[in-house]
């Protein structure tokens, strides 16, 4: 772990960007087409290390999968035909990997145990432990099947009713995974609806799902079949150019392919109530996922009050918003959001202290932070905690603040975008 430093005498950031492949997409495409027996191309695809651990994950249970650049190929014998893997499966730092894979591990006929890094060590997984054993999984682990490492022993499965206590695509994506190979019809209920990409996915590899007004059902015993995924750009990653645009003066930065999927966009609504300068052109529906290009100029922002059912909606992107709230007049309270704090890190004390090392007004509280703003930043000595968002949202106020930034770990910052300070230079005048 080595620190990085960085200063940017007052930028103004100009071009284009191709921000890469969404790391949700990118996950699923490799275990639906690892599901379905035959060939499955992928396009666009992350080489984020959370997503290259998801193939390594697969290859070890015997699906010959290819990486050419952005594009996959993956040829797989069908989830019947996988092989016991003789070593542990490690998902690394991949929260979406581990939970997404313990949904799909559990209908096996395969015994596997399955082990990530020091922050996956401490993420909760009875979420999804829990609901897989009412539909009979075993599943053990450290503190009943709370923690990894997780042994996982394959074998039927009964579909269930289920209630989303908390909103969650992971734990929901693994009760539709496990749902595919049980016996019966499976049922999701989300009072906030979660993204969405494990639905739209199981469509597009031929499986009858209905999603009606929070309620996804799902019939056991489907075969999936092949078939190409395009990998929209991460709105996730777009987000903190999009905050670098409207926070730095002079700026025009122009998004290509970003993923405007509904149950993802919550940022879009939030720069636009806070008045941001941005516009953004659809590419047409006619994909899985929608994509547009989104144009961000330098912005004069307002305060806003981020709640309730936009949160699932951007809870990825709490820490560059909380960021962009240091900059805009009055006081931005930002709640509901406990779920931050089972993030790679607690999401809420790390942001808070983080910014309050760097000038900012903000506090947290027991289910969010409110931000005082426009406050000026200064540089600081930053912790990243491990943790990719907190790291790029270290690297984009060091653009706006005055004098040094230091993080202690940016290596970190490729689970999820390995090209980012490329991108960053690409775009400094
Ligand atoms: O995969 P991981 O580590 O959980 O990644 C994060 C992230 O910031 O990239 C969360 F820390 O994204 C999750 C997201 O928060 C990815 C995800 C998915 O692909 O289904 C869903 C969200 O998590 P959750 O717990 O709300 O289901």
């Amino acid at each position: 772990m080595s620190s990085t430093t960085l200063q940017y005498k007052q930028p103004s950031l100009q071009g284009d960007i191709t921000v890469p492949g969404d790391k949700s997409v990118s996950h699923r495409s490799i275990m639906f087409g690892s599901i379905a027996k035959g060939k499955t191309t992928v396009s666009g695809f992350l080489l984020g290390e959370d997503c290259l651990n998801t193939i390594d994950c697969f290859r070890k249970l015997g699906v010959d999968i290819e990486v050419d650049g952005t594009n996959v190929t993956i040829n797989s014998p069908g989830i019947d035909q996988w092989t016991e893997p003789a070593e542990v499966l490690y998902t690394g730092n991949s929260g979406t990997t581990t939970r997404l894979m313990l949904g799909i591990l559990s209908g096996t006929n395969l015994h596997t145990i399955m082990t990530g890094d020091a922050s996956i060590g401490k993420r909760p997984m009875r979420r999804v432990a829990d609901p897989l054993r009412l539909m009979g999984a075993q599943i053990a682990g450290r503190d009943n099947g709370q923690y990894t490492p997780l042994a996982i022993q394959g074998g039927r499965l009964n579909a269930i009713d289920y209630t989303m206590p908390v909103a969650s695509a992971q734990v929901k994506s693994a009760i539709l995974l496990a749902g595919i190979r049980a016996e019966g019809t499976t049922i999701v209920r989300e009072h906030e609806v979660s993204r969405d990409h494990t639905e739209r996915m199981l469509h597009q590899f031929g499986a009858n799902v209905t999603v009606d007004n929070g309620v996804v059902t799902l019939e056991g015993g489907q075969q999936l079949t092949g078939t190409h995924v395009n990998v929209p750009g991460d709105i996730s990653s777009a987000a903190f150019f999009l905050v670098a645009g409207a926070l730095t003066a002079g700026s025009r930065i122009v998004l290509n392919n970003v993923g405007i999927n509904e149950t993802r966009n919550g940022i879009i609504e939030v720069l636009q109530n806070m008045g941001a300068n941005m516009s953004i052109a659809s590419n047409g529906e006619n994909t899985a996922e929608p994509t547009a290009t989104i144009t961000i100029e330098t912005s004069h922002l307002t305060a806003t009050v981020v709640e309730g059912a936009i949160i699932p909606r951007l809870i990825d992107e709490i820490p560059v918003i909380a960021l962009l709230a240091t900059q805009a007049a009055g006081k931005t309270i930002i709640k509901d959001a406990e779920e931050l704090k089972v993030k790679e890190t607690n999401r809420i004390d790390a942001v808070v202290n983080e910014l309050k090392k760097l000038g900012a007004n903000i506090e947290a509280t027991e289910d969010g932070m409110i931000i005082e703003g426009p406050t000026p930043l200064h540089g600081a000595s930053l912790k990243t905690y491990g943790d990719h968002r907190i790291g790029m949202m270290g690297a984009i106020a060091a653009l706006i603040a005055e004098g040094e930034v230091t993080l202690d770990d940016a290596d970190c910052i490729a689970v999820s975008y390995p090209t980012f300070f490329e991108h960053i230079n690409n775009i400094l005048k």
